[in-house]
């Protein structure tokens, strides 16, 4: 016996992740595991720690029993099933962006504010945004020890948050493109995409990915800005507990299959070092500091890829900025950025049921 755990969306990208992450804990605090799906994916078998489970349809019945419910399907899907799942005792966990921003949800980095966990008018529990998420973990060392007050970042986004379709067109794309002479006329990219039967107007990329950077992701909201920087801004707020903290975001793709990375500027109410920041990383289990720039080290998301801490490196004191630094950092969208979190949250709630 044990809590029981439900995986609602078992079977998409984000859900596969959590399966995966499943897998490869030495133990899981779960008495039963239930994978919840569309009615098209109902039936299908998968493995879970060495048990064949076979996916049941979403239904009001499938949450009963079940003391928590881990959700990664679509905004919509979620606003309307999250409710119905705390409605019969669960408590949800959703990484969708239907509750992030609702003041009676709280907006969990179990490194940052495992404390909140225990707050949950709705029983509900959001995951932040894989954008957001990557650097909380950093941001969050520094701000308890120097009192942030202002955050300048641009993101270097990977494919793979735009799902499995975005994935695809950036692999298609790179074998359109592979040995021809592109990317040194205006135009050429997009021309060679068009004739290999790639046009722009059918990817979920408003421009070519391949051999290029895209500063857009997310949809247009007021005044220019983007959802996702929106979203930086308002989640990296509530998740620090800083309602005044200003902040101002680029979100960026570029052709990187998974792992997203941040250009971070960020200033502080007090004094840091480099080396206080080094220290302050390296205290911190959910960080790997690469930082060595006489050996020119530092992180990548081709080098990072699959795991699940978040790395920083570049870390350099503002020349023109008083108590500001600059870093780098990179995290894995999928892991810490979406399905990790997610059931790190999940397990810390089992300590707190
Ligand atoms: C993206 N942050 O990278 C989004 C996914 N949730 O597109």
């Amino acid at each position: 016996s044990g809590p029981v755990l439900a995986l609602v969306g078992a079977t998409g990208a984000v859900g596969t992740v959590m399966i995966d992450i499943m897998n490869g804990r030495e133990s899981v605090p779960w008495g039963e595991i239930r994978l919840i799906a569309s009615p098209r994916s109902a039936g299908k078998k998968i493995t879970v720690r060495g048990e064949e489970l076979t996916v049941i349809a979403l239904s009001p019945e499938a949450f009963d029993g079940v003391d928590v419910a881990m959700f990664d399907v679509p905004d919509e899907v979620s606003a309307e099933w999250a409710p119905i799942a705390a409605a019969r005792g669960a408590v949800a966990v959703d990484n969708s962006g239907a509750f992030r921003m609702d003041p009676d949800v709280p907006l969990v980095v179990p490194e940052v504010n495992a404390d909140q966990i225990s707050v949950r008018p709705k029983g509900i529990i959001a995951n932040p945004n894989c954008t957001t998420l990557s650097m909380m973990a950093a941001l969050g060392a520094l701000h308890r020890e120097f009192e942030l007050r202002e955050l300048v970042v641009a993101s270097y986004q990977a494919a793979s948050g735009g799902g499995q379709a975005a994935i695809d067109r950036l692999y298609a794309e790179i074998s359109a493109l592979a040995g021809k002479d592109v990317g040194v006329r205006a135009g050429d990219v997009r021309e060679t995409l068009e004739a290999a039967g790639l046009p722009v107007s059918d990817s979920p990329f408003p421009a070519p990915l391949a051999l290029n950077v895209v500063p857009w992701a997310g949809s247009l909201k007021d005044d220019g800005w983007t959802s996702e920087e929106l979203k930086v801004r308002n989640e990296s707020r509530k998740i620090l507990g800083i309602p005044e903290l200003k902040v101002s975001a680029t979100c960026v793709r570029v052709p990187v299959v998974t792992t997203h990375s941040l250009a971070v500027h960020a200033t502080f109410a007090r004094e840091v070092t480099v080396e206080q920041a080094h220290k302050l990383f390296e205290e911190q289990p959910s960080l790997v500091l690469v930082d060595d720039p006489a050996a020119l080290k530092f992180p990548t998301p081709a080098d990072v890829v699959g795991g699940d801490p978040t790395y920083v490196g570049r870390v350099r004191q503002a020349l023109d900025f008083p108590n500001t630094l600059d870093f780098f950092v990179c995290g894995d969208n999928l892991r810490k950025g979406a399905a990790l979190n997610t059931y790190e949250i999940a397990e810390e709630l089992v300590t707190r049921l």
